[in-house]
């Protein structure tokens, strides 16, 4: 895989769990269209990871975070794209900082909308690098 001239990126990814459900949204981006997908984004420079969190999570929900955990971190190559890109994605656990806040599609353009979902009953087709943690049995919920 190593001959493709892409570029390397860092996404942080929000996991934002709220009693038993974490919150998704359909994508509406070349990336992953139709599919569903944790809030996520790029790191700015000079972020921190819980900084790129609550930033994300603002800009794409007008929701804001309480406390903010590091979880994993998964490694991913989009390869048929124009582009070719390959994604560190860093993922995060949150709550709310008011669980009655609800979220608010503020970028119809990339996202259909927001919903509560149960990771027992995670609906399809996922993005396919949550998929894929999502098979290896990761669980953002603490133990
Ligand atoms: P920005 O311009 O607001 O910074 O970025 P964005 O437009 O909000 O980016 P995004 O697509 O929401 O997230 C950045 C990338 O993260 C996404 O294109 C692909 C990558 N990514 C992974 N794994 C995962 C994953 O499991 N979930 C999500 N949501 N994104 C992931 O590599
Ligand atoms: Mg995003
Ligand atoms: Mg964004």
């Amino acid at each position: 895989v190593a001959e493709t001239a892409g570029s390397i990126k860092v996404a942080v990814v929000v996991c934002l769990l709220r009693g038993q459900n974490v919150l998704l949204g359909r994508r509406r981006s070349s990336l992953g269209d139709s599919t569903f997908s944790l809030p996520s984004g790029h790191l700015e420079f000079g972020e921190s990871f819980e900084e790129c969190a609550a930033r994300e999570l603002k800009e794409e929900t007008d929701l804001d975070i309480g406390k903010i955990e590091l979880l994993t971190v998964t490694n991913n190559l989009f390869l048929d794209e124009a582009k070719p890109s390959q994604y560190v994605a860093v993922f995060m656990r949150a709550v709310l900082a008011d669980p009655r806040q609800e979220p608010q599609n503020i970028e119809p353009e990339f996202c259909d909308g927001w919903g509560w979902y149960e990771w027992d009953n995670l609906p399809k087709p996922l993005f396919w690098p949550l998929d894929n943690v999502v098979q290896d049995g990761f669980n953002p919920f603490p133990t």
